[in-house]
């Protein structure tokens, strides 16, 4: 069995009117991309798990009876009703992980999704708009590197010839990667009439911080998604004998970049934000050579603009600084960012009302900000979006540690299908 997974804990919602509950969802999916040996998820953009996670979204679209579109990016929507009577109300999320991520973020979304449709069901709630549950292709951007590729191409922040671009460590393009799943990379592109027709997008997604756990709430919901990025640092050296080399001699990468890890974590510091080099590259990476290329991959983040620019800025030139010092050549590539993100007020606002009704679960909801990006942050230059954070007690993310207990994920649930009554039912 998956870490982490949800006990049954009966609720009408997860009785399931629909063909499987949530807990037979989660542990279909559960088994899906997970590495026996780490317990964690490698479910990557265009590979054999995440074909495997596409046809789980498939099946569960087809046993409720909705409608499986695949749109032009190979992000698949479910939908309830005709799409192109417009206002939809539309929530999902995504199926891939970073390596070794946890069984909740991303899934949690989705399979909240199925399961509050069927909640709804039950209710036997009257849609007046058109429903959809979508799951969002490469959202963790682990194969290729840049974060929310489906949601970016949809909404035009990623060109076609930036996305033809995009290239794994093995040298496999996007295109070929895509073309190989049995996709056609050239119909990729801009979705606009798509997301014209949605009036409003939802995503449930497991926090990622302990926000909740210190409130105590089950639930909450975003006020907002701090701005952050990825870079590419390339430090150049002299490949040579690590047995024969003298010290003076040597113009090692791998000090530069140990100088510049450790820079980081002083500006983060200093700022209030948060770097981390996660990633790493080593070329040759051989045990007994200097290394001639080490290549580090920075995430930062911040609660505004101004403090993420002098952090980033403080970083590169300390590492410049040290690149020099060692006769080193230094590179530096943005790869991926996302300005901050101010989740639209009315719709936030709706939903914290939504939720504090007295006849619903009397949740107080908080309004949580986030430093992790969610395609829902993508969209929202688009389409009003909103997100609902459920409890994770340890705050632990990207990690098979990653949990949420069965009652907050009813609670999500519930709240989800508050949400998704109240703004597509009359
Ligand atoms: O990196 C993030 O914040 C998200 O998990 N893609
Ligand atoms: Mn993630
Ligand atoms: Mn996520």
């Amino acid at each position: 069995m998956p870490a982490a997974q949800p006990r049954p804990q009966a609720s009408d919602g997860l009785k399931g009117t629909g063909p499987s509950s949530f807990l037979e969802m989660w542990r279909q999916l559960g088994s899906i991309g997970r590495h026996p040996g780490s317990g964690g998820y490698r479910r990557f953009a265009w590979t054999g798990a995440d074909a495997d996670c596409r046809d789980w979204f498939r099946e569960q679209a087809e046993a409720r009876g909705l409608v499986l579109e695949l749109d032009r990016n190979g992000n698949q929507w479910a939908w309830l009703g005709d799409p192109s009577a417009g206002d939809a109300v539309v929530t999902g999320s995504h199926l891939d992980s970073v390596p070794d991520g946890g069984a909740f973020d991303g899934p949690l979304g989705v399979v909240s999704s199925f399961a509050a449709l069927d909640e709804l069901r039950g209710r036997g709630a009257r849609f007046t708009k058109p429903l959809a549950v979508v799951n969002f292709g490469d959202e963790e951007g682990a194969r290729f590197g840049l974060a929310c590729v489906g949601s970016r191409l949809a909404a035009g922040h990623l060109t076609v010839e930036q996305a033809h671009r995009l290239t794994d460590a093995g040298g496999i393009t996007l295109p070929q990667a895509m073309e190989a799943a049995g996709y056609d990379p050239d119909t990729i592109g801009p979705d606009p009439e798509r997301l014209a027709r949605i009036g409003a997008f939802v995503e449930l997604h497991v926090e990622q911080g302990r926000a909740l756990d210190l409130t105590g709430d089950p639930v909450g919901v975003a006020g907002a998604i701090w701005p952050h990025g990825r870079w590419r640092f390339d430090f150049r050296g002299e490949a040579n004998h690590a047995g024969t080399t003298r010290l003076a001699d040597r113009r090692d990468p791998m000090l530069s970049y140990a100088e510049t890890v450790l820079a980081a974590r002083r500006e983060a510091q200093l700022a209030g934000a948060v770097a981390t080099f996660g990633k790493i590259s080593v070329e040759p990476n051989g045990v007994n050579a200097i290394p001639s290329l080490v290549r580090g991959w920075l995430d930062s983040r911040a609660a505004d603009q101004a403090a993420l620019d002098t952090v980033v800025h403080g970083i590169e030139k300390a590492a410049r600084e040290y690149a020099d010092a060692h006769g080193v050549h230094l590179d530096v590539v943005r790869e991926s960012f996302t300005p901050v993100v101010e989740f639209e007020h009315a719709l936030r606002d709706e939903i914290v009302r939504l939720l504090g009704k007295e006849d619903s679960a009397d949740l107080r909801v908080p309004v949580l900000g986030t430093g992790a990006g969610h395609d829902a942050g993508i969209l929202s230059a688009s389409v009003p979006t909103a997100m609902l954070f459920v409890r994770n007690p340890t705050g632990v993310s990207h990690s098979p540690a990653e949990h949420a207990a069965e009652d907050d994920c009813v609670a999500g649930v519930t709240a989800l299908a508050d949400v998704l009554e109240g703004l597509a039912c009359k």
